[in-house]
């Protein structure tokens, strides 16, 4: 997309005391490029103006983007660790006092010796997060195996990116989120989205998402809920939740069926044609009709536009892959560009939003309870070698792979295991089922929450340690192209706050383990040991150096060399990462959701975001504007549902579900089909959506089934109003 040449691409300062921090958002996983503002007389950010020079936006930001640097000073932020004597008063805010680094530490380091040397080196377990850069992340995976050497990691990407990942490696044997860069995308001529709501989450790539259309081209949208791209797109497929396994495979039938398939690619550079096309076959319109609620006309049209599309790509997001079913729905989409050819190549392939700033890095490097870093497999003895190498350790000291987000809740019940460090997650509010959550988190005999603000979780702290922004260090993060990009420091850490990296290197000296930590004495020692760690993994970042991601507009990885530019196109030698050389093309049968509606619960619950906040929202709650434009949970509801029920817009009711209840103001909305309500999940405590949603897990993502579930509404009796 061509500037107007008139267009003034360098960021202006606005008075003299300032200068430009040149770095990205904190937020999501298109990590618009931004100028932090910097009063240079206190060294403090004021601000921030939009980098119109950075390829990937343009300078196009969102409501959370704009107000992100009111995160660094925020009077919320923790500025001392914090310390609870009074156990009895876990999973509330009260009973903390302020404490040293010194007696935090000690603390720490004292309980966790003392519940391995009871309990065993599994006893203790780490929770992650991805809002952190490569360095941490990677970091991170190497304090668990080797400072607190148990086998028990995981990550809140579980909860996230699991599904595309494991579908992505049964298709092609490698997972990079995006087989092409996003500046290709509005160069197409059909975007096929599934399960994102684009313009809320990813608002930043719609002025792309416009000019397919504009230029001619097609935006076909499957979503239950009319978002506003649905809204414009040429075809919205209004499907039933959880359906998204047969609409797809109706989209590969008719492909077949009108022979809109590429015969010489499927024989040349794929498998499993033959058992998939029996799947399929009786996946006709009239049937799939039956199974999603979508007319078969809009079906039939559909595939027909993607079919003869020179050039299509297929996106998806959460709302295919929070099922038990994601990774079969993330590799039955991605059969379509498979069957159709419609795959590396410039302007055609798959890709799905990576939700988190470092959705994509952080998945790579050994947070996962099985990764190591390089996307290297720890059940994998030459795998474990390579790491060893770099780390010092003998194999035989590598922990044994552990078990996914959820399931560490269940270890956590049940006391296997004891003790937890939380960092960058906030799961008191995003993993589902909560009142089984917040009983396993109570449970713990001693826990340590590292955060930027006393988050919900933290709550359940015995230790808090203050976290710093990402604009108070450095480091590199994986955007969702798979571009590796640079994160600047724009100020000094306020308070005593620290770098997760930092803490982890400081308790690691103090738990005996300094000679395999010592040596990291900055951010980019750190980097320097986790690009060698990555080399020769198939996400091989060791050709990523600081100064040529600083030249190029960020790396695609692989980059394996210093010579190497990096890979922003996927595949274009049709060459998979399989064994032979060929992408799988899967057999999917279709299978309903975990909890399917019934009498006593006769509608379906979806969860989801809005523009305005993040996540778990402990960082934009805080936010003046974001919290005043959008300050409480509500439920979506169908003008006809709502007359059925008899509740009335901003009415209070009780929405529950066998696993829990909570009270929502209603929206009346025709943007949602009748059969299903929507809750953001954005917020905690009673208002929890969490609270209602069901555990269910993906058998081989281990992804909770968030989008799907049976649910009931039930009017509050009035209340009297006491004046
Ligand atoms: N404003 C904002 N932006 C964000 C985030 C945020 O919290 N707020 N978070 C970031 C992160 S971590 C993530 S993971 C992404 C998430 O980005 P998205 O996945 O786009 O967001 P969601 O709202 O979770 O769900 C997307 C859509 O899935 C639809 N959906 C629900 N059930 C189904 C189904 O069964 N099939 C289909 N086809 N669609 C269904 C919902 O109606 C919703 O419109 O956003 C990132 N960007
Ligand atoms: N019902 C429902 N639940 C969901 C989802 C859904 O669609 N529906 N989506 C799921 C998805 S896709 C995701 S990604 C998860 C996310 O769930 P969480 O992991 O809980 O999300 P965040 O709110 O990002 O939590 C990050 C926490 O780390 C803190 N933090 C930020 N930066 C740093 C840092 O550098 N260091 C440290 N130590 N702390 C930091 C923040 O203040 C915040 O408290 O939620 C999942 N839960
Ligand atoms: S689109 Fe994502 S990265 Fe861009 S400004 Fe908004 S939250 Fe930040
Ligand atoms: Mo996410």
């Amino acid at each position: 997309m061509q500037r107007d040449k008139f267009f003034k691409v360098i960021a202006n300062k606005t008075h003299p005391n300032e200068k430009l921090v040149k770095t990205h958002c904190s937020y999501c996983g298109m990590q618009c490029g931004m100028n932090l503002r910097v009063d240079t007389s206190s060294n403090t950010i004021i601000g921030v103006e939009p980098r119109y020079d950075w390829p990937v936006t343009l300078g196009k930001m969102c409501p959370k983007g704009v107000t992100a640097y009111q995160q660094t000073n925020h009077n919320d932020r923790l500025l001392r660790p914090l310390i609870r004597d009074d156990a009895s008063l876990k999973g509330t805010k009260e009973g903390f006092r302020e404490a040293s680094w010194e007696e935090a530490y000690s603390l720490i380091v004292q309980r966790f010796q003392e519940m391995q040397g009871k309990y065993g080196k599994d006893s203790l377990s780490v929770f992650s997060g991805v809002s952190m850069t490569n360095e941490k992340c990677y970091l991170t995976g190497k304090f668990a195996r080797v400072a607190l050497q148990t086998r028990y990691i995981d990550y809140n990407g579980r909860f996230c990116m699991s599904s595309a990942a494991a579908g992505f490696l049964r298709s092609f044997g490698v997972d990079r989120g995006s087989t092409l860069p996003w500046t290709d995308l509005h160069e197409t001529d059909c975007l096929f989205i599934a399960g994102s709501n684009t313009a809320e989450c990813h608002p930043t790539s719609m002025f792309r998402i416009w000019e397919v259309q504009n230029r001619g081209g097609y935006l076909i949208v499957a979503d239950p809920r009319e978002t506003p791209i649905a809204r414009r797109a040429d075809i919205h497929l209004d499907l039933r939740p959880g359906t998204d396994l047969a609409l797809a495979n109706c989209m590969i039938h008719l492909l077949i069926q009108n022979n809109h398939i590429d015969a010489e690619f499927i024989a040349n550079h794929t498998n499993g044609f033959e058992e998939m096309r029996e799947v399929v076959k009786e996946f006709t319109p009239e049937y799939t009709s039956e199974i999603t609620g979508v007319a078969p006309e809009k079906l039939i049209r559909a595939a027909e536009i993607y079919g003869k599309a020179p050039n299509a790509i297929v996106m998806f997001a959460r709302g295919i892959e929070q099922q038990i079913k994601g990774s079969d729905n993330v590799s039955a989409y991605t059969n379509m560009c498979l069957v159709t050819g419609k795959i590396g190549r410039p302007k055609s392939g798959v890709a799905t939003f990576t939700g988190q700033g470092n959705g994509q890095g952080g998945r790579e490097h050994g947070q996962k309870a099985d990764a190591l870093p390089g996307y290297r497999k720890i059940t994998n003895p030459k795998h474990v070698e390579e790491v060893c190498k770099v780390w010092g350790i003998k194999p035989e000291e590598m922990p044994q792979p552990g078990v996914s987000a959820y399931e560490m809740f269940e270890l956590m019940q049940e006391k296997t295991i004891r003790g937890l460090y939380l960092l960058c997650s906030n799961p008191a509010v995003s993993a589902p089922n909560q009142n089984f959550v917040r009983a396993a988190l109570k449970n713990l005999d001693f826990m340590v929450c590292a955060d930027i603000y006393l988050s919900e979780s933290a709550e359940f702290a015995d230790v808090v340690l203050p976290s710093v922004t990402w604009s108070e260090d450095e480091g590199t993060v994986t955007n969702l192209e798979g571009r590796i990009i640079k994160i600047n420091k724009a100020q000094e850490p306020v308070g005593e706050s620290k770098p997760d990296w930092l803490i982890e290197v400081e308790l690691a000296e103090r738990l005996g383990r300094g000679q395999y930590f010592g040596h990291l004495k900055t951010a980019r020692d750190v980097a320097d040991e986790f690009r060698l760690a990555s080399k020769g993994g198939y996400a091989d970042y060791y050709g990523a150096t600081w100064e040529k991601i600083d030249k190029q507009d960020g790396v695609f990885w692989p980059c394996k060399s210093e010579e190497d530019p990096g890979t922003p196109h996927m595949f274009l030698d049709h060459k998979f990462y399989h064994a032979d050389g060929r992408a799988k093309l899967c057999a999917l049968p279709y299978r309903p959701p975990a909890e399917e509606p019934c009498e006593q619960y006769p509608l379906r619950l979806t969860t989801g975001r809005v523009v305005y906040h993040y996540l778990s929202g402990n960082q934009t709650r805080r936010i003046p504007f974001l919290r005043d434009m959008c300050p409480e949970p509500y439920v979506e509801v169908h003008p006809e549902t709502a007359e059925r029920y008899n509740i009335a817009y901003d009415e209070v009711i009780r929405l529950f579900t066998r696993r829990g209840e909570a009270l929502y103001k209603v929206k009346i909305i025709e943007a949602i089909r009748k059969d299903t309500v929507f809750v953001p999940y954005h917020f905690g405590h009673e208002q929890s959506i969490n609270l209602l949603t069901i555990a269910a897990l993906d058998p081989m993502s281990r992804m909770p089934e968030f989008k799907a579930c049976a649910a009931q509404i039930a009017k509050q009796p009035e209340r009297m109003s006491i004046r």
